[in-house]
């Protein structure tokens, strides 16, 4: 792909608004134009739709610290999940597109008993299911990490921590704009600043969309948004079992790479990784209250360097440059939904709390299958709307990279 006559070529295009499309995704972030590229790609399903009220990437596949990791606590959960990362494995190759999958490792650690415990379930449940996981000693933890302080004298000493190779970190927005420019180059309409302002139900089904920019009939709407989940849902008459809180993260200076793995602290609420630029990449645990604000806060920079600088205190002249937010719609078992609703033609892919940008490519495979099918494939199927109903929760709180 060279600059032709000085100028790159689009790497996907603008359309008018159709009247009509076989199916409308609501949401243009991973999961949307993920779900569009195997729509088209696997299904044959070309005339589709992608909608996002902003630009491509500009909610949370923009915003989060860009982990991918698959040692989770339930064996949905690890399946799942571990589906995801093998799907990232290739995705370069896939997308032509490099995406900058780095599996540099990635370490929980435990600073007490009960950690422990929890890192030692998890590592059985991963081995289990032919993921690789152990729980390594603090001298191992020192090898990988030399920075990090391991000594008795630390406030919060580290016992242990949950060991995880294949986990790493990828370039984000690559990911988007790869999904994107291969849903285009598929016939899939990405339609950027088009906003949902209302889904039209005629006798139980979802008859059309309707826009800033008019309406859209359609047999299938999809909602792969995440921080509007509820909101559009409501539009169709679905209630959703979700809350939305705001989620904080920063970025330092660059300096030269000394941290090649993910460093998470559930009990500090801190997870630090550094990126091919150099900068270190800071995130905590969701704001203490509901809201839809973005904006970041004091209190937040005060906790989170306080807590880097528990685990490294050799970053103490580092300097932050940027901070951010982002929403997360948290449901009561920290799963995700994904699936069809009682509305027929109206799926939704939501629920994602603080996991969304990992799962990007398996949701988007799962949810192909299931917008083509009306059926959802085995992978997804513990994650349905209907389980909240029959009390099969999968409780994924204890795999949460910080506490909640
Ligand atoms: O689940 O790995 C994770 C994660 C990191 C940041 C937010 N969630």
């Amino acid at each position: 792909h060279g600059a032709v006559g000085g100028e790159w070529p689009r790497a996907w295009r603008e359309h008018d608004l159709e009247s009509s499309y076989d199916a409308v995704i609501i949401g243009g972030g991973v999961h949307g134009l993920a779900t569009a590229y195997y729509l088209a790609r696997d299904h044959g399903m070309r005339n589709v739709a992608v909608l996002d009220k902003a630009y491509i990437g500009s909610g949370g596949s923009g915003r989060n610290t860009a982990i991918l990791r698959s040692n989770y606590l339930t064996p949905e959960g690890v399946r799942f999940y571990d589906r995801s990362v093998k799907l990232y494995e290739h995705l370069a190759a896939d997308l032509n597109y490099n995406v900058m999958f780095s599996q540099r490792g990635h370490l929980t650690l435990a600073h007490n008993d009960a950690s422990l415990r929890t890192m030692r379930w998890r590592t059985e449940v991963n081995k289990q299911q032919g993921v690789d996981s152990s729980v390594i000693d603090p001298d191992e933890i020192a090898k990988l990490v030399p920075y990090l302080d391991v000594s008795s004298e630390a406030r919060y000493p580290i016992l242990g921590a949950l060991y995880h190779p294949p986990g790493g970190i990828v370039r984000h927005d690559a990911v988007v704009w790869g999904y994107a420019r291969g849903a285009d180059a598929h016939g899939v309409h990405i339609h950027q600043q088009t906003e949902v302002t209302g889904i039209d139900v005629s006798h139980g089904r979802v008859t059309g969309v309707r826009t800033n920019r008019g309406r859209i009939s359609t047999p299938v709407v999809l909602n792969a948004t995440a921080g509007w989940a509820t909101l559009i849902s409501d539009m169709a008459g679905v209630s959703m079992p979700v809350q939305t809180f705001p989620l904080q993260a920063a970025v330092t200076e660059p300096v030269r790479p000394f941290l090649d793995t993910v460093v998470v602290s559930g009990t500090l609420h801190v997870y630090v990784s550094q990126t091919d630029r150099g900068e270190l990449v800071f995130g905590a645990s969701v704001d203490p209250f509901a809201s839809y604000s973005m904006r970041g806060s004091l209190e937040f920079t005060e906790g989170i360097a306080g807590h880097v600088l528990e685990l490294m205190p050799a970053l103490h002249r580092m300097r932050l440059l940027r901070q951010w937010a982002g929403l997360c719609d948290m449901t009561p078992d920290y799963s995700p939904i994904m699936g069809p609703t009682p509305v027929e033609g109206f799926y939704v892919d939501v629920g994602w709390g603080t996991y969304g940008f990992k799962a990007g490519p398996v949701s988007g495979e799962a949810m192909a299958a299931t917008l083509a099918s009306g059926k959802p494939p085995e992978i997804i199927a513990a994650f349905g709307l209907d389980r909240f109903a029959d009390g099969r929760l999968v409780g994924e709180k204890g795999a949460a990279a910080v506490g909640h």
